[in-house]
């Protein structure tokens, strides 16, 4: 079965390791279609946030509790670049993270686009799933926020200054993926989903990773046009994002910070929208949206067997929708 996930940073992670135990002995690989519009270029680096966590996780280098940057880490460098009082010294770089900086930043300036230099790293990660980026091209997200008491003057910060700096509590009134608008999807990012058997939604933040990756031309229509059913997975549980801040985000685009809300973001693809099926928690059974099939089950990824199980009821509703 050809499994296509898209997928933001750390939830997205741990989902595709239950992915990846699923399909794991399939011959046709799991790819995971990953957001890139949290990349920033700092200390003259480019970092990519989310396509880090997955190389990582998936490679077994993570650091676990974090949920980025890599396990062990030291903060030689970026001590001694505060000690110059280098800014920004609130992005926290580790030493062992600054090699993949180093190489990417490299192999980019060299020409190389963004997807060569994942599958370079990924050489060395073998994370067992295919890891595209969701363009090649540089989309960034930026967050609009008040800039004075009276809320009369606006200003625009990186995501990564809103989310670490200010974490996430400046009163965002507008996320703007910039360049979404001229960023063309990877190289086989709209094969792997015309050809997929099956697309999932992985329990990423709505708003600033799967609609950034839905920002880029191209792929809400590959996904609209693909014959395999798109389910996706209820990142809000009981009212409350599992982890990161999508309860920030969801109400900035007029969501509800609910399973049903985020279904209702997403739409249902009968009405022109992406979902055939949603899978929402236990405590969340009885939500609803219309257009969409919806199904309760246990949705904290505890461990891989758990997040396995959630992949195994994701295909079982497929299946049922493909027949609806
Ligand atoms: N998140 C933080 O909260 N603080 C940090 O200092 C930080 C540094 C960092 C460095 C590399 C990297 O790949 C991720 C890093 N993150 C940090 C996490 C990052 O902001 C988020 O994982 C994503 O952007 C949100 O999906």
């Amino acid at each position: 079965m050809r499994i296509v996930v898209l997928a933001g940073g750390i939830g997205g992670s741990r989902f595709l390791l239950g992915v990846r135990a699923v399909a794991g002995g399939s011959a046709e690989p799991v790819t995971a279609i990953i957001n890139t519009a949290d990349d920033v270029t700092l200390h003259g680096l480019r970092i990519c946030p989310d396509l880090d966590s997955v190389m990582y996780t998936l490679g077994a280098g993570i650091d676990p509790e974090r949920g980025w940057g890599r396990a062990k880490e030291t903060w030689t460098v970026r001590d001694e670049l505060a000690a110059y009082g280098a800014e920004p010294t609130w992005f926290g770089l580790g030493d062992r993270d600054i090699a993949t900086h180093l190489i990417r930043t490299r192999m980019l300036n060299a020409g190389y686009p963004l997807s060569a230099v994942t599958d370079a790293l990924a050489e060395r990660w073998r994370p067992g799933v295919r890891v595209l980026p969701m363009t090649d091209d540089r989309v960034e997200t930026h967050v609009v926020v008040a800039d004075d008491d009276n809320g009369t003057n606006r200003r625009a910060m990186h995501f990564q200054e809103w989310w670490i700096r200010h974490r996430a509590e400046l009163p965002a009134e507008k996320f703007v993926p910039t360049g979404a608008e001229d960023a063309a999807p990877a190289p086989g990012v709209v094969e792997a989903i015309a050809s997929a058997d099956l697309v999932l939604i992985a329990p990423s933040n709505p708003v600033v990773s799967i609609g950034t990756i839905l920002s880029v031309g191209g792929i809400r229509t590959a996904l609209a046009q693909t014959s395999a059913p798109v389910v996706g997975i209820s990142p809000i549980i009981g009212g409350a994002a599992v982890r990161g801040m999508a309860e920030r985000c969801l109400p900035v685009v007029g969501a509800e910070v609910s399973a049903a809300g985020v279904a209702r973001l997403y739409g249902a693809r009968r009405g022109g929208g992406l979902l055939d099926g949603w899978l929402v928690d236990e405590t969340d059974a009885g939500a609803s949206a219309e257009g969409i099939e919806v199904r309760a089950v246990p949705l904290w990824m505890h461990d891989v067997d758990a997040t396995a199980a959630m992949v195994r009821a994701a295909i079982k509703l497929a299946q049922e929708v493909r027949g609806a």
